[in-house]
C-alpha cells in the first residue's frame, strides 16, 4: 500500500509512524484509518520490530477526527466511522510490542483517544490534551469515554469530557494521563532512547508484560495473578531468559 498520510521509518527494531496532515493539524480522516489499519496488520507479521512510536508532524500530535469529513455524516456512517476508528486503536493495544505516543503538540478529541490507545504517553511541555467533542454537540467516539476513566480515573474523565477544557502536559502528567514531560526539543531523543532500551531486550518478557497488564486490568486479581504465574514460569523454558540470568551471573550484558 502506498501511504499518503503516514510517514514510516524502521531503524534498529523501532518503527516510528509520523502522522502527516499538518495543514489540518493531522486531523484523522478515513484515509488515515485505512493506512493505519494496513500498517498495523503488516506489523503483526513482522518479528524485526520491537517497539512502535507514534507522533505527529508540525505543531499538533492530532487535533481530533476530521470535522470537515464528519460534518456531512448521517448516524449510520458516523457509527461505521466510530467503530472503524475504535477497531484500529484496539489493534494498538493488541499488538505484541509496546506502543509509545510521543505527543508533540495538540492531542484533542480523537488525538487524545489515539494517544490513550498507545501503551503510554511521553509529552512535550507544549502538548495540550482535551476531549472537546461536547463543543460540537458530540461525545468522544473512539472509546475515549471508556479509556480515559481507566487511565486517569473516573473524576478526571468526567471533568475532562464534561468541561471540554484543554489541559497542559503538566496537568495531564499529574492526572496520570502522561508518564513523562520533556522539553520540546528533546522529546524525540528521549522517546527514542526509551524505545531503544525496550527494543534491546530480545526476551519474551516484553510481550508477556504487555499482555499481562493489558488483559489483567479487566480480570479479577486472582485470575490475573494466575496468568502472571503461567507467563512467568513459561519464560523459564526460553533460551533468552536463560541467557538473561546467565549474563547476570557472569556480570555481562545478555546477548539477545
Ligand atoms: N478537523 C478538521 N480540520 C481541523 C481540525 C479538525 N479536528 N482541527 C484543526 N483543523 C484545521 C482548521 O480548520 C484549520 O484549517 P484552515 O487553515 O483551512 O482554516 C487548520 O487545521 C489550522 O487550525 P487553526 O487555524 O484552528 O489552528 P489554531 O492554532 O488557531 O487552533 C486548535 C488550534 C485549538 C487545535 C483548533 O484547530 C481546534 O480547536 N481544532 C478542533 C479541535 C477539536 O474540536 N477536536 C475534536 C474533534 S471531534 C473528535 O475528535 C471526535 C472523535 C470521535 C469521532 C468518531 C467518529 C464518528
Amino acid at each position: 500500500m502506498e501511504y499518503k498520510i503516514l510517514k514510516i521509518s524502521i531503524t534498529d527494531r523501532i518503527a516510528c509512524v509520523t502522522i502527516s496532515r499538518p495543514a489540518v493539524l493531522n486531523a484523522l480522516n478515513t484515509e488515515f484509518f485505512r493506512e493505519m489499519d494496513h500498517f498495523l496488520h503488516d506489523l503483526q507479521g513482522r518479528d524485526d520490530v520491537r517497539v512502535l512510536v507514534i507522533t505527529g508532524e508540525g505543531k499538533a500530535f492530532v487535533a481530533g477526527a476530521d470535522i470537515s469529513e464528519m460534518s456531512g455524516m448521517e448516524p449510520e456512517a458516523a457509527f461505521e466511522f466510530s467503530r472503524f476508528g475504535q477497531s484500529v486503536f484496539a489493534q494498538l493495544e493488541k499488538l505484541r510490542i509496546p506502543v509509545i505516543a510521543a505527543v508533540n503538540g495538540y492531542a484533542l478529541g480523537g488525538g487524545c483517544e489515539l494517544a490513550m490507545g498507545c501503551d503510554f504517553r511521553i509529552a512535550s511541555k507544549l502538548a495540550k490534551f482535551g476531549q472537546p467533542e461536547m463543543n460540537l454537540g458530540l461525545t468522544p467516539g473512539y472509546a475515549g469515554t471508556q479509556r480515559l476513566s481507566r487511565i486517569a480515573g473516573l473524576g478526571n474523565a468526567l471533568y475532562m469530557i464534561l468541561s471540554a477544557d484543554t489541559i497542559t502536559a503538566d496537568d495531564a502528567f499529574r492526572m496520570g494521563l502522561v508518564q513523562k514531560v520533556c522539553e520540546p526539543e528533546t522529546l524525540m531523543d528521549e522517546v527514542m532512547k526509551l524505545a531503544s532500551k525496550i527494543a534491546s531486550n530480545g526476551s519474551g518478557a516484553i510481550p508477556a508484560i504487555k499482555r499481562l497488564i493489558r488483559d489483567g486490568i479487566t480480570l479479577p486479581f486472582e485470575d490475573g495473578s494466575i496468568l502472571e504465574a503461567k507467563a512467568f514460569s513459561e519464560l523459564f523454558g526460553e533460551p533468552a531468559t536463560k541467557e538473561g540470568m546467565k549474563a547476570f551471573m557472569e556480570k555481562r550484558k545478555p546477548e539477545w
